[in-house]
């Protein structure tokens, strides 16, 4: 079934819900359970959960989706930067350390500048979207995120007429990201949007999903989430936000360029080179389940199938 998704103007002021105050109190039982037994293990005073958001916008955005649950949405990632396992993000993204933290603003904008995480929030409410997510690897999720309109934030700085694509750059630290010990992509991890898709309503910098701080696994403190597009899209853990003229290099492109290329639009209709992109695995439902067709655009054409217009998207893949 596909739910249609309301338009700005049926977005509902109504704060946290009291969803999310059973789901917290229910990660926060689990939690201390967790704490309880791996208490020995786990460093004192770091909680298995994240801080719960205060003042989340509800909206309309993916009312009546069935959510994943909070356990699978925060175990089963990609982000190499922790390993290359589904499980990898989750054990070895436990003690990030995303504070402080600072966004570089750079490019072609009227103010450039260092911003602390803080401050690149705080004029913003923060609003709940519940979204499917689509990898490549033809699994899929609903996320329950927690952000901010990547346009409100991009209008902010002012862009120049020259600033045609946005560029995003994940931190470089194999200290802290010990997945970059090893060379298996270009760090930093890179990936950008043309400016009008990064000015598309639906384009979102999270900082939190199931209304708590994102976990490290999930790219903590702030990360993209391009719904309409496959995950890879979505970087994690943003450093940088560049406004350029050029179509900036992405991070898969430039690691196998047949398989991924810059536009990544969700489309049943392209195979991915191994694999088709039909249909999909439903994370969650168990690896047997019977998987689901694949929605163009990851069911949301009705929003951004006019930034394509006139585009071949079989070449411009
Ligand atoms: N920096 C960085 N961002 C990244 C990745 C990564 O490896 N590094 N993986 C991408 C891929 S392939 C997917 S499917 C999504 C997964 O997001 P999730 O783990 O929150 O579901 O993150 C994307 N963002
Ligand atoms: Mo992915």
């Amino acid at each position: 079934m596909q739910i249609k998704i309301k338009k700005a103007s049926h977005i509902s002021e109504a704060e946290v819900t009291p969803k999310h105050l059973f789901m917290n109190r229910r990660h926060f039982i689990q939690a201390s359970a967790a704490a309880g037994a791996l208490g020995s293990i786990l460093p004192p005073g770091k909680a298995a959960a994240g801080m719960k958001l205060p003042g989340i916008t509800q909206t309309a955005y993916g009312n009546g989706l069935e959510q994943t649950k909070y356990e699978d949405v925060t175990s089963y990632n990609n982000f190499y930067e922790f390993g290359t396992g589904k499980s990898d993000p989750a054990n070895n993204a436990q003690n990030f350390q995303t504070k402080p933290w600072q966004v570089s603003i750079e490019g072609a904008v009227a103010k450039p500048g260092v911003v602390d995480f803080d401050d690149l929030i705080k004029p913003h409410k923060l609003e709940e979207r519940i979204y499917r997510f689509r990898c490549v690897e033809a699994w899929s999720m609903v996320v329950p995120w927690v952000g901010i309109p990547l346009a409100d934030v991009i209008k902010r700085f002012e862009p120049t007429s020259k600033a045609k694509y946005v560029a995003f750059e994940t931190l470089v630290d194999p200290e802290r990201m010990p997945g970059q010990k090893r060379a298996i992509l270009n760090w930093p991890y890179v990936e950008g949007l043309r400016m009008d898709e990064a000015m598309n309503p639906l384009a979102l910098l999270a900082v939190g999903l199931y209304g708590e701080e994102l976990p490290g696994q999930n790219g903590a403190p702030i990360r993209l989430v391009v719904p309409w597009k496959y995950g890879f899209k979505s970087i994690k853990s943003i450093v940088a936000i560049r406004f350029v003229e050029k179509m900036p290099p992405t991070t898969w492109n430039m690691s196998a360029s047949s398989e991924y290329g810059f536009y990544s639009n969700v489309n049943p209709e392209v195979s991915h080179p191994r694999w088709s992109q039909a249909k999909e695995r439903v994370i969650g439902q168990g690896y047997f389940s019977a998987k689901k067709e694949t929605l163009k655009f990851n069911g949301y054409a009705e929003e951004v199938a006019s930034l394509y217009s006139g585009m071949d998207l079989a070449k411009y893949y």
